[in-house]
């Protein structure tokens, strides 16, 4: 995400950093850069000129001058600013308590509306809110059946008329309809066009004064920059907006549109799209997007991914465990099982702070296929070797080894990557924010995550090269008969720990 806006930042901060004597001269060159990055990301020229002001006047001011680190001191500038900028945080949809919420999204043509449709009903859905859909698109036949699919797919009522011409009266019979069945939300998919055009707005107008929807989102295509912003300040004007939406910040967007829409329009951001599942609508924060920025990683988003794979008791159940430092090898087991599912590690280490550079190596074939070998692994222990990995001597070792199809020293490796990991998931489940500096700086210097995702097969980085299985290919009699010789030893070991 905005990886020229992050990559201009790095080379203003980078520009100051280590410099014996940090001048205005030097400081002002750094300004000079992040400028630059404002303006190549096509952030808006008044835009700019707010923020340049803004932080020019703190970075030349005597503590940063004369403070140790004036990287770090303009990194936090900047970020204060990016912000401020962006801010407040304000991703509520305002449901109302009793009765039924319209929202109602419009924006131009392809700017996600429909898809945008679908992810707010899931994430109602998620929340135990029964929502409908009303196709209020009569532009094109097709908008109506692309809301029906989305409808089914999600399991969510859809109201459409297709005899019907007028939008308004579209929206009047679904919101009755939404009534009937008993839906607290109903959201009215609105028409879009190539520009603004009279006969648009005129339509919106017209669903905006007969509906008077609780909550009007103007949804904006984060890939297109400038003329996006403009378009949003026409539509505020027509139909006093109580937010945006702006999707597809998971291309290539240059965060142009996202960085100057709240000042054109005033009003905030909500949630922003990252994909075109509908799964991916994140509500927006702007802490967490300026750090995402300024590629400070926003752990914040990765705890909230990490909250939805896992569910509450399953998490609460967790974070006990790891305070008291009981976590065993089981639970960590657990945990790889829900990660492991393809592209979500990547998702939550690209979230994580100094992790970009790893997520692509966690998302290839070999770095999945060493998570499964630790579950393997995990797998050919007996319990009370999971409970206490400790006892995992020499033969033990062996046969673990054995039963999971790899060396000896890659469980030796696991064991004692698992018992590195345990104080400092202690510190960060229930430590204060000392330990959790600990664990990111952990986590910033090295590749513990990634030992750990790896279980150390081969050790760091460097297994990630997962090793080609060697020796000749068994047909599979020959694996059935070596799965019974493992699964037999595998008991032989639980009598024993009997
Ligand atoms: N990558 C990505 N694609 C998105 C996102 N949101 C929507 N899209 C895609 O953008 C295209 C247009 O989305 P629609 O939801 O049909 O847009 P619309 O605003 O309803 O378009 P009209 O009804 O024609 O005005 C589709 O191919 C979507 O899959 C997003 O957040 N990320
Ligand atoms: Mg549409």
């Amino acid at each position: 995400m905005f990886d020229s806006l992050s990559d201009g930042f790095q080379a203003a901060f980078k520009s100051i950093r280590g410099k014996g004597k940090l001048t205005e001269a030097n400081m002002q060159e750094g300004l000079q850069t992040v400028e630059r990055a404002l303006l190549e990301a096509d952030v808006s020229y008044p835009v700019v000129q707010s923020f340049m002001g803004h932080i020019t006047e703190r970075a030349l001011g005597k503590r940063v001058l004369l403070s140790l680190r004036p990287d770090q001191e303009l990194i936090k500038i900047v970020n204060d600013e990016l912000v401020e900028l962006l801010g407040p945080v304000d991703n509520s949809l305002n449901l109302k308590k009793d009765g039924c919420t319209i929202l109602m999204l419009c924006g131009l043509q392809g700017s996600g509306k429909t898809t945008t449709c679908g992810k707010l009903a899931q994430l109602l859905l998620e929340q135990k809110v029964k929502p409908m859909l009303v196709a209020a698109d009569l532009q094109r036949p097709a908008a109506i059946e692309q809301l029906k699919v989305i409808g089914r797919t999600l399991g969510v009522d859809v109201y459409a008329d297709l005899a019907q011409k007028d939008p308004v009266a579209v929206c009047q019979a679904g919101v009755k309809q939404a009534l009937a069945n008993g839906a607290r939300v109903v959201i009215l998919d609105t028409a879009g066009r190539l520009a603004i055009d009279e006969p648009l707005m005129e339509e919106l107008k017209r669903i905006d004064k007969r509906l008077s929807p609780d909550q009007v989102y103007l949804v904006v295509d984060g890939m297109t920059g400038q003329d996006a912003v403009n378009s949003a300040g026409t539509f505020n004007a027509a139909l006093e907006l109580d937010g945006v939406i702006m999707t597809k910040l998971d291309g290539d967007a240059r965060g142009g549109a996202l960085l100057s829409v709240k000042h054109v329009t005033g009003v905030p951001i909500k949630f922003i799209g990252t994909g075109e599942h509908f799964d991916a609508l994140e509500p927006f924060r702007p802490e967490g997007m300026a750090s995402r920025i300024l590629q400070m990683g926003d752990i914040l988003q990765a705890a909230r991914e990490a909250h939805r794979i896992v569910d509450d008791r399953d998490r609460e159940e967790m974070e006990r465990k790891m305070a008291s430092g009981e976590m065993t090898l089981d639970d960590f087991k657990n945990m790889l099982e829900k990660i492991a599912k393809p592209g979500l590690m990547g998702k939550m280490m690209g979230l994580l702070p100094g992790m970009g550079q790893m997520k692509q190596l966690i998302e290839s074939e070999e770095a999945s296929g060493g998570i499964r070998q630790t579950i393997g692994a995990i797998n050919s222990m007996t319990a009370q070797e999971r409970r206490n990995p400790k006892i995992i001597d020499a033969p033990r070792r062996a046969r673990i080894a054995k039963g999971a199809g790899v060396q000896s020293p890659v469980i030796t490796q696991l064991v004692k990557q698992f018992e590195l990991m345990k104080p400092l998931m202690q510190g960060m489940a229930g430590g204060g924010m000392g330990d959790r500096a600990k664990m990111l700086q952990q986590l910033q210097s090295g590749s513990l995550m990634n030992d750990l995702a790896m279980g150390g097969m081969g050790g760091g980085l460097g297994g990630l090269k997962a090793k080609k299985p060697t020796g000749k290919r068994l047909n599979s009699d020959e694996r059935a008969k070596l799965r019974k010789q493992r699964e037999k030893e595998l008991r032989q070991a639980k009598r024993k720990d009997r």
